[in-house]
């Protein structure tokens, strides 16, 4: 059973989401009901989109990560629904070694920019403030950053908590980007983490 935490500690993030009419909270709530009803009984469907068959069991997605302009870092990424959430695994190679790096999914699924600006800003369908996934208000684009060992390798095994996959719903990360950041995210400043550049970006596509 999946737990959830509604820590809202900073007064301005309660704000926010007050102002959201409706609140991220309830926004996650309800993708995360449809998600499950999705995962039950197979029927995830968007009628917009090219879907899986509606006989698979899991609604799953993949992004492949290339450089941006100057940079090494290339990746392949796997999305799962798993009990709500959303599992992310995956291999991310030609980091600096040992270095932790902000990771997170963006609001646009367009890498078409030599720096990975034109994915935008973090996917934020909540107006939430950013934060660190599972520890109050967050991002649902907010995942934890990743660290490259000494061969400049991550192993991603991170989550995403108020997202969803492949339900046309406002929340869905089927479309939007992943960026792979210079610095690593501090959790904190407002709206990005202060990860800094944009190392690697990728499209997420169902599949
Ligand atoms: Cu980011």
């Amino acid at each position: 059973m999946r737990t959830r935490t509604f820590l809202m500690p900073i007064p301005a993030a309660l704000a926010l989401a007050l102002a959201a009419c409706g609140g991220a909270t309830d926004t996650g709530d309800n993708a995360a009901a449809e998600a499950d009803r999705a995962a039950q009984t197979g029927t995830a469907t968007s009628p917009a989109m090219t879907q899986a068959p509606a006989t698979a069991a899991a609604a799953t997605a993949m992004a492949t990560l290339a450089p941006t302009e100057g940079n090494e870092t290339a990746g392949e990424l796997r999305f799962a629904m798993v009990d709500g959430r959303i599992e992310v695994s995956g291999t991310v190679t030609g980091l600096p070694a040992g270095g932790a790096h902000g990771f997170h999914v963006h609001e646009t699924g367009d890498c078409s920019a030599p720096d990975g600006t034109s994915a935008g800003g973090h996917f934020n369908p909540g107006s939430t403030d950013h934060g660190r996934v599972g520890q109050g208000a967050h991002h649902a684009g907010d995942s934890d950053n990743i660290t490259a060992g000494a061969d400049g390798t991550a192993q991603v095994s991170g989550w995403l908590d108020g997202a969803t996959i492949g339900d046309g719903a406002a929340t869905d990360i089927v479309g939007k980007g992943v960026i792979v950041h210079q610095d690593a995210d501090d959790y904190a400043t407002q709206p990005t983490g202060n990860a800094g550049d944009r190392l690697a970006c990728g499209v997420i596509q169902a599949g």
